[in-house]
């Protein structure tokens, strides 16, 4: 199964994900490239709905269906959303290039219809020590956001 998600923003930053996955149990590959963004690294997330009526804001929450505390992409204690940092370099591209094992294009955990994310600031991965950190990672801004839909 495929699907793929074009992020949009009120600025200069925009791209194009693709998400692909073999069957229901395997893991998920997250390729693509987003431009337009500060050197360094940006929170990469899931949220929970692919609502943009307000912009990237009506998104919501990072996709929690277990209900736990913010972290890595490797972490236990993770959301399935929490999908970690993109690195933009010199250009300001990042190379998108992720395999996740907890988020799906099937089942419970099916990320279609819901709208990944790309941030202003780097994810901490719930270490920080901020206030935001157990929630968002202290990620910042929504540059770009879109709803990710089924591709062929
Ligand atoms: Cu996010
Ligand atoms: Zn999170």
């Amino acid at each position: 199964m495929k699907s793929v998600c074009v992020l949009v923003g009120d600025g200069k930053v925009k791209g194009t994900i693709h998400f692909s996955q073999e069957s229901p149990d395997s893991p998920v590959t997250v390729t693509g490239e987003i431009s337009g963004l500060s050197k360094g690294l940006h929170g990469f997330h899931i949220h929970e709905f692919g609502d943009n009526t307000n912009g990237c804001i009506s998104a919501g929450a990072h996709f929690n269906p277990y209900n736990k505390e913010h972290g890595s992409p490797e972490d236990e204690i993770r959301h399935v959303g929490d999908l970690g940092n993109v690195e933009a370099g010199d250009d300001g591209i990042a190379k998108v290039n992720i395999t996740d094992k907890l988020i799906s294009l099937t089942g419970p955990l099916s990320i279609i219809g819901r709208s990944a994310v790309v941030h202003a600031d780097p994810d901490d991965l719930g270490r920080g020590g901020h206030e935001l950190s157990k929630t968002t990672g202290n990620a910042g801004g929504r540059l770009a956001c879109g709803v990710i839909g089924v591709a062929k």
